[in-house]
């Protein structure tokens, strides 16, 4: 079970990892990396203490891994969802011939106007799991699950790339792709 103060200390790391580093007087490494003896100090001096030992806990344990350490275990970064320029410095991969994405009722008629957009985030984020499209979708109202012919988009040359959590990430996913399931 995780604990009410290990959701905070995710919800602490996705704003500052993935948004507003600067609030911590932070500014990420290239591949969104920062240190974690400064972000602990940085996160310590705005009045959030957070130990070394719970923040491997929450790596360890979250329930999307979103966040990982390097290899030397020296720097931290949000395997995905930033809102700020950073290059993950991921490799095209080919993905599986369908990936869902989870939306919500209200956005179906735009989407299916003007293609799926990466919105305030970096890139469109896809899954293999029907299961998660749902819950992503439901986050915002009554879920839709959106189906996409990746394997139409990579032929006609769209690149895809795969986060060490598992999330399938593209720029964009015109209508002509999609298919409402
Ligand atoms: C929608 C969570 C109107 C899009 C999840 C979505 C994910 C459009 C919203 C990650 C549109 C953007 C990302 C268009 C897209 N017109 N609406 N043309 N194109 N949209 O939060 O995919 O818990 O930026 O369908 O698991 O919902 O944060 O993207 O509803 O991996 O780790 O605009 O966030 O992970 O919303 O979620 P978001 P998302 P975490």
């Amino acid at each position: 079970q995780i604990s009410q103060r290990h959701v905070r200390i995710s919800k602490y790391l996705s704003k500052h990892l993935r948004h507003q580093p600067e609030r911590l007087g932070l500014e990420l490494l290239p591949g969104g990396w920062i240190e974690v003896d400064k972000l602990l100090a940085a996160a310590s001096a705005h009045g959030f203490e957070i130990s070394l030992a719970d923040l491997h806990q929450v790596v360890a344990t979250n329930d999307k891994q979103r966040f990982a350490f390097n290899e030397s275990g020296d720097l931290i970064r949000a395997n995905q969802g930033h809102s700020i320029d950073i290059d993950l410095q991921l490799t095209a991969q080919t993905p599986p011939d369908t990936l869902y994405h989870g939306t919500h009722i209200k956005a179906i008629a735009a989407i299916f106007a003007t293609g799926l957009q990466k919105m305030s985030r970096h890139h469109v984020h896809l899954t293999t799991d029907l299961n998660t499209a749902f819950k992503v979708g439901a986050r915002r109202g009554e879920s839709v699950i959106l189906g996409i012919d990746t394997l139409a988009m990579v032929a006609d040359g769209y690149s895809f790339y795969l986060t060490d959590n598992d999330v399938w990430l593209v720029d964009a996913v015109p209508p002509q792709y999609l298919a409402q399931l």
